[in-house]
């Protein structure tokens, strides 16, 4: 029976996906997350612990955790996703945020920086963005999505 209500849930196209948004803090996630959900700008505070939100993009839910990046906050991210073998098979994707700001670093930088070209076990993807306008999420997004799809 489970496996049957999974199965029809696949074909409605209604699973949900699960996704981690991690970061240094006062990187902008709070404002990202609220932007996918509401394409706004919210007016944010430290996140201290989670935020979590359902996001909906073409049938495709995602249940997203934006986790609080203060230094004394980022030993408890792995709870988040610690026991999961999900996460063998999770996308990358890095949101280059905050690129209105001048002299921030171009997507080619920072692949450069965090050498993202020797990640080779897991599909990823780069994406420029700035949350108070929105620019670049909904390709974000669209990429996750793709993943999804692609799976
Ligand atoms: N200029 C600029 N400011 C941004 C952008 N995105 C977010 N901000 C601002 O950056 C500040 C921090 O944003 P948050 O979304 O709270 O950051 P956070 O990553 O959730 O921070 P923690 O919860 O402490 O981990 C806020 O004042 C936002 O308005 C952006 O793209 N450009
Ligand atoms: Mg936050």
């Amino acid at each position: 029976m489970g496996q049957l209500v999974a199965k029809l849930m696949g074909v409605f196209g209604s699973r949900e996906h699960k996704v981690i948004i991690v970061g240094l803090d006062n990187a902008g996630k709070t404002t990202i997350l609220y932007q996918f959900l509401t394409r706004e700008v919210v007016h944010t505070s430290p996140t201290i612990g989670s935020n979590v939100e359902e996001v909906v993009l073409r049938k495709t839910h995602f249940l997203m955790w934006d986790i609080g990046g203060q230094e004394t906050l980022r030993s408890a991210w792995n709870s988040y996703y610690c026991n999961t073998e999900d996460l063998q098979r999770a996308a990358v994707l890095i949101l280059a945020n905050k690129q209105d700001v001048k002299d921030s670093m171009t997507t080619s930088e920072i692949s450069q920086v965090l050498t993202l070209g020797s990640i080779k076990d897991h599909p990823w993807h780069i994406q420029g963005c700035c949350a108070l306008t929105g620019e670049g999420l909904p390709a974000g997004l669209a990429w996750l999505q793709s993943r999804v799809a692609a799976s």
